[in-house]
């Protein structure tokens, strides 16, 4: 079968199945006469229990090694001849580990390269690489902020153009889209992100949305170029734990400080990217975020723990200051018909009460 129809068997894109046929030799297809790849039975199998393995948190790689390993093993099993030794088996598992992973620079590299010809196939190839062999928080860290670092750099020398970058900041942002469609699910703490008017460089914003979502937050995205006055109506409506603004230039916010001030009476307010600095802070007085993506998420995190504390805390007083005032009413209700009766025992025996039922 050609690779279409393996990837519809299998549900798996056929970037992916390519990337684990160059990355990890998974696949072993023949050619047709055409020059086709065509991919039989024990490809299917590979692929479904590298799927299997990693439904169990297997990475891709890891699972392949087992998969083919498990492989040789069982033919020299079954056929009690002793296998030919595979291209991993003279080395320790961190060498095949080595030899498998592609290193951040080398995918950097290649993403650039596979940009600035503007081949689409080629960039999802490396990205799926990316993604598959290491963490979603590796993957952007270490792959996606130095690429467009070296996009920013490759731009400014000329030596790519407006349509290389253009190409780039899409390919990209589709990616974190697809990883953004379960952010805004689950109950955990909810954060509004956006960039200020005039602002649109979001795709670390949208980066760290994606984090924030694997770390239990529910994300509210609005992006980029934000007015004002509909980021804090979106604030009103949703209550959120935090407000993420995300701006290169310190304008971006330094324009709306008054209303960003008075934003953060109302709901913890934080600034992050380039445009946050001490003068910013000063004029707005909320929090900030730093260049660490992966700790600032931490930070919230913790941030809304704390908040979540002294929340619960305070209601815990409010509930025992309510109950001692329920508890002191009714003592002193209970004292006063204590009293009472006191009064009515006193009574000389003949006399009756008014109350008491006539003879
Ligand atoms: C992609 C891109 C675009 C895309 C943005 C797509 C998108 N949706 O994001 C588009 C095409 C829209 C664009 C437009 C423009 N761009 Co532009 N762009 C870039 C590029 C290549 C990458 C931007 C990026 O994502 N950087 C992310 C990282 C790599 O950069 P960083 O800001 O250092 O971020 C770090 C921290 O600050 C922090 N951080 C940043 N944001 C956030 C957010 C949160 C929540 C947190 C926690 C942390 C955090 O984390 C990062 C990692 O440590 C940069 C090059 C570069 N080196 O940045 C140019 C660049 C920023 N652009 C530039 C320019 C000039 C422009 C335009 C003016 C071009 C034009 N003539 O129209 C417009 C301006 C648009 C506007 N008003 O916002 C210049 C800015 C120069 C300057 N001195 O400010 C740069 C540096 C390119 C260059 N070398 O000339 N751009």
């Amino acid at each position: 079968m050609r690779i279409g129809e393996l990837a519809t068997r299998v549900g798996v894109s056929t970037h992916v199945l390519r990337a684990w046929e160059s990355r990890y030799a998974l696949l072993t297809p023949t050619r047709s006469q055409g020059g086709y790849r065509l991919y039989g039975a024990d490809d299917e199998r590979r692929v479904r229990e590298v799927l299997s393995l990693r439904d169990q948190g297997v990475s891709a790689m890891e699972a392949a090694r087992q998969v083919l390993a498990a492989e040789r093993a069982g033919t020299a099993a079954a056929t009690g001849i002793a296998a030919e030794p595979g291209p991993d088996d003279a080395q320790s598992p961190e060498d095949a580990e080595s030899r498998l992973r592609l290193d951040p620079p080398l995918l950097v590299a290649q993403l650039l390269d596979a940009i600035t010809a503007l081949d689409e196939d080629r960039a999802h190839a490396v990205l799926d690489t990316a993604f598959l062999d290491r963490s979603v928080e590796s993957a952007v860290v270490d792959v996606l902020v130095p690429f467009f670092v070296r996009v920013g750099e490759m731009w400014e020398l000329g030596r790519i153009g407006i349509a290389q970058e253009h190409f780039a900041s899409s390919l990209v942002r589709r990616r974190l889209g697809a990883l953004s469609m379960t952010w805004g699910l689950g109950t955990g703490p909810i954060a509004v992100l956006a960039c200020p008017p005039g602002e649109f460089h979001d795709i670390i914003l949208m980066s760290f949305g994606v984090l924030l979502g694997r770390a239990g937050w529910r994300v509210r995205y609005l992006g980029e170029d934000t007015p004002i006055p509909s980021l804090v109506s979106a604030c009103r409506l949703t209550k959120p734990d935090a407000v993420v603004l995300a701006s290169r230039r310190p304008s971006g916010f330094r324009a709306h400080a008054r209303q960003l001030k008075a934003l953060h009476e109302q709901h913890p307010l934080w600034i992050a990217g380039r445009g946050t600095t001490p003068r910013v802070l000063t004029e707005i007085g909320c929090h900030h975020l730093g260049p660490d993506i992966v700790a600032d998420v931490a930070l919230l995190t913790e941030a809304a723990r704390a908040r979540r504390r002294a929340a619960e805390s305070a209601a815990r007083e409010s509930a025992a200051r309510e109950s001692a005032t329920r508890q002191g009413a009714a003592l002193e209700a209970a004292a006063s018909e204590g009293a009472g009766l006191e009064a009515e025992d006193a009574r000389p025996s003949g006399a009756r009460s008014d109350s008491e039922p006539l003879a």
